[in-house]
């Protein structure tokens, strides 16, 4: 099991959200108003992160296996997640610096639970595997209406094989999210997404901002 928490450990900030939310649109603000606060952030991101995460993404979001399983489709995740916990994020936590990841294990609940169908319990259990006691310290989740983010990304070309999926698979993935949100509110800091830019990284600076307030005081 995975050992964690030192008191100098950094800080672990994820970014969730369904398609078209704007994630990689925030990420590098996000990084710039924590260094603003002289705080060192290692940005990643899942699946992926690692060389080893990096191969099995490709196994996961190309479409060459169209069709996999989705225990293994679940596996995979995890698999790549172990990889990326072991060798980057605890490693980078304990040097303290601060891990800010695009996407994590709320993306499996989401996706995988809510979107596929595979029992939270399951998902859990693999959690609890891979993971020990570790969880993000903070989640933004930009949130906005599937018909919004599906416009937003169907402007790019080539769909990848989650990006494939029918306008219900994204309804249910919302929900899911949204259901995590709702059980940690503290934990979980839910983005109105379907504003312009500027209003939306107006909601995200006071979420930082407020989380380091918090911190400091
Ligand atoms: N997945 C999973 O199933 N289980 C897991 O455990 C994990 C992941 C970890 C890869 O994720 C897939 O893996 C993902 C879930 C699954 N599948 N999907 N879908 P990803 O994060 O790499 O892929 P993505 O969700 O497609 O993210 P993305 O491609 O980076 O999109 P985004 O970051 O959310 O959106 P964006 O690229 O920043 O913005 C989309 C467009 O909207 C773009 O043209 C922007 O200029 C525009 N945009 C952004 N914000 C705005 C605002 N506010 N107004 C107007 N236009 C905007």
């Amino acid at each position: 099991m995975t050992k964690i928490k030192t008191s100098a450990r950094g800080c672990f900030i994820t970014v969730e959200g369904g398609e078209g939310a704007g994630k990689s649109s925030n990420l590098a603000f996000i990084q710039s108003l924590l260094e603003a606060a002289g705080k060192p952030v290692l940005f990643t991101r899942e699946p992926g992160g690692t060389p080893l995460g990096e191969a099995i993404r490709e196994l996961l979001l190309g479409h060459k296996h169209t069709g996999m399983a989705d225990d293994t489709e679940l596996l995979l995740m995890f698999a790549a997640r172990a990889e990326h916990l072991h060798r980057k994020i605890l490693p980078a936590l304990e040097q303290g610096k601060w891990v800010l990841c695009d996407r994590f294990t709320d993306a499996s609940f989401a996706y995988q639970g809510a979107g596929r169908g595979i029992s939270a319990e399951r998902i859990a259990t693999l959690q609890q595997f891979v993971q020990g006691v570790l969880r993000p310290d903070l989640t933004l989740l930009l949130d906005l209406p599937v018909e919004t983010g599906l416009e937003r990304a169907g402007k790019r070309s080539d769909p990848d094989r989650f990006e494939s999926e029918a306008h219900l698979f994204f309804e249910k993935v919302r929900t899911g999210y949204l259901q995590i949100a709702a059980r940690e509110p503290d934990r979980v800091r839910v983005i109105d997404a379907s504003p312009g830019l500027q209003v939306v990284q107006d909601q995200i600076a006071e979420v930082i901002q407020g989380y380091l307030d918090n911190l400091n005081g």
